[in-house]
């Protein structure tokens, strides 16, 4: 799987033709008979781990980590039907977003696919999401479940004025919370007082179903 993981390295770098060889790669590895979320959790995940390294180095900027995002969602999004059971029954309303101040959306699709294959109706807010945002969606959609992420440390504490937020709205009693995101850890969601941390998005499914008490 080192094969993967380099050449979607390459093909995500590759600025004008990050798309189409990203593609190829995933169409290829799919046509040899690599699962799907292989494909994903050895391929792409680690890859984009390395584009991180790079960018941290200087090696690459901000535009090539952008086109590698767009390459690695777009193909995300094709394998997304092959990632889990879309049979499934509905489980509940699972409300997600990306916390105020952060614009890192990829990891939050990830989760938000993987809840979706396994049945939970998601109401997906996309990123930059205000306390208040939340606490409406919340309301209208009466949501069972809030799931927040957050990429930076400078963001994780929007985290707590969601928290806080749902509360002011007499609505923190109704709902279970539950984060995630690089920097996110369970000591963090204890000290801020939610229900539920993940580290990845296969365990966020499992949290979710226990913290609606689903077997
Ligand atoms: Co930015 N960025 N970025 N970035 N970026 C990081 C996060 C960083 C670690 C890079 C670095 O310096 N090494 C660093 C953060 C440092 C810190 O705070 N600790 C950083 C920075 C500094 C920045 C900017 C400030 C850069 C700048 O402008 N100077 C800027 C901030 C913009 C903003 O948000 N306001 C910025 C911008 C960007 C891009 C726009 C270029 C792009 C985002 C594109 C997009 O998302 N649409 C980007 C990217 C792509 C990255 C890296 C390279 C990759 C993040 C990613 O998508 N990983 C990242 C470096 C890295 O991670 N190595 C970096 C893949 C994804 C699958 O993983 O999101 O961790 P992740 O999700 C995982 C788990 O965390 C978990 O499940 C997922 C997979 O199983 N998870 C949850 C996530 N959410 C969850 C929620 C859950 C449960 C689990 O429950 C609710």
């Amino acid at each position: 799987m080192a094969d993967l993981k380099s050449s979607l390295v390459s093909s995500m770098l590759a600025r004008a033709e990050a798309m189409s060889q990203t593609e190829k790669i995933v169409e290829d590895a799919m046509n040899s008979g690599v699962p799907a979320d292989e494909v994903l959790n050895e391929g792409f995940i680690p890859a984009m781990a390395i584009i991180g390294d790079k960018f941290s180095e200087g090696e690459v900027y901000i535009p090539d980590v952008l086109i590698a995002a767009r390459a690695m969602q777009a193909s995300v999004d094709k394998l997304r039907p092959l990632l889990a059971d879309e049979a499934a029954t509905d489980r509940g309303t699972v409300v997600i977003g990306t916390v105020k101040g952060d614009l890192h959306d990829i990891g939050k699709n990830l989760v938000k696919y993987m809840l979706q294959g396994s049945g939970f109706n998601v109401v997906d807010l996309g990123n930059d999401v205000s306390a208040e945002q939340f606490a409406e969606a919340v309301r209208t959609h009466e949501a069972g479940v809030v799931a927040m992420s957050a990429l930076l440390t400078t963001t994780m504490g929007s985290m707590k004025d969601v928290v806080d937020g749902l509360e002011e709205a007499g609505l923190r009693d109704r709902v279970k919370i539950m984060i995630g995101g690089a920097p996110v850890t369970q000591e963090y969601a204890d000290r801020i007082k939610v229900d539920g941390y993940a580290r990845d998005a296969g365990s966020a499914v499992h949290i979710a179903m226990e913290l609606l008490g689903i077997e």
